[in-house]
């Protein structure tokens, strides 16, 4: 997957790219690549922004300064790439996108600030708006962070053997619900006990309990 992230701030993404599960990906044939508004703006003095139309506080992602970044990445046809523009407002992000994202070959995260994107960008540059949550941060930057994690974590070669194993079974056995909890060493602290079951060796009970807790949790989320 080429995973392709439009940004004012592409040194905010340093630390991100140099985790072990992303660098992984990167082995494995993905490539994740940054590109700064402000090296291609048509406008003089690194302009990237403009105050709202209407009046207001802050200021506003221009239309023709993300088209000319995404002009100068993909040239005129960018059907190839599913673009979604990262703001508050969007489709709310969940496991099942993340799912659907990683089957994507090429997908661009749009990272708005300041105030957020003039709303062309939304409705014409982009395919979708996708919000991580209900609370506003100042700027795609956190959210993108969190969907390439979600969406890298899922390729193959991401995640170790091991780890990987263990997502198998969760998501087969636990059809989207989360995981049950967890438990090791030592099996007393402070008078805090561990599940019996767990100690007991008997997997098919071990199994059964997991997955009961695994719905209770759904039941209450
Ligand atoms: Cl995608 N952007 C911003 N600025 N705030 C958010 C968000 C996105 N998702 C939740 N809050």
């Amino acid at each position: 997957m080429i995973f392709d992230v439009f940004t004012l701030f592409p040194e905010h993404f340093e630390w991100f790219a140099g985790q072990r599960h992303v660098r992984n990906a990167g082995e494995h044939g993905s490539e994740l690549r940054f590109f700064n508004y402000r090296d291609t703006t048509p406008l003089g003095a690194g302009q990237v922004d403009d105050s709202p139309y209407g009046g207001g506080a802050g200021m506003v992602m221009r239309v023709d300064v993300v088209d000319a970044s995404l002009e100068a990445a993909y040239g005129p046809d960018r059907d190839g790439v599913r673009k979604l523009a990262l703001t508050p407002g969007g489709r709310r992000f969940d496991e099942g996108l993340a799912s659907e994202l990683a089957r994507e070959s090429h997908l661009a995260l749009l990272c708005g600030r300041y105030e957020g994107f003039d709303e062309r960008i939304v409705a014409h540059l982009a395919d979708d708006a996708v919000s991580i949550g209900p609370y506003v941060l100042s700027g795609g930057e956190l959210p993108a962070m969190v969907v390439a994690d979600a969406v890298l974590r899922k390729l193959p070669g991401s995640l170790g053997d091991s780890e990987s194993a263990l997502e198998e079974s969760f998501s087969e056995a636990l059809g989207g619900a989360p995981e049950y909890p967890h438990y090791t060493r030592p099996p007393t602290y402070r008078g805090w006990g561990v599940p019996e079951i767990l100690l007991s060796g008997d997997h098919a009970k071990v199994r059964e309990w997991r997955l009961e807790r695994s719905r209770e949790r759904a039941a209450r989320t």
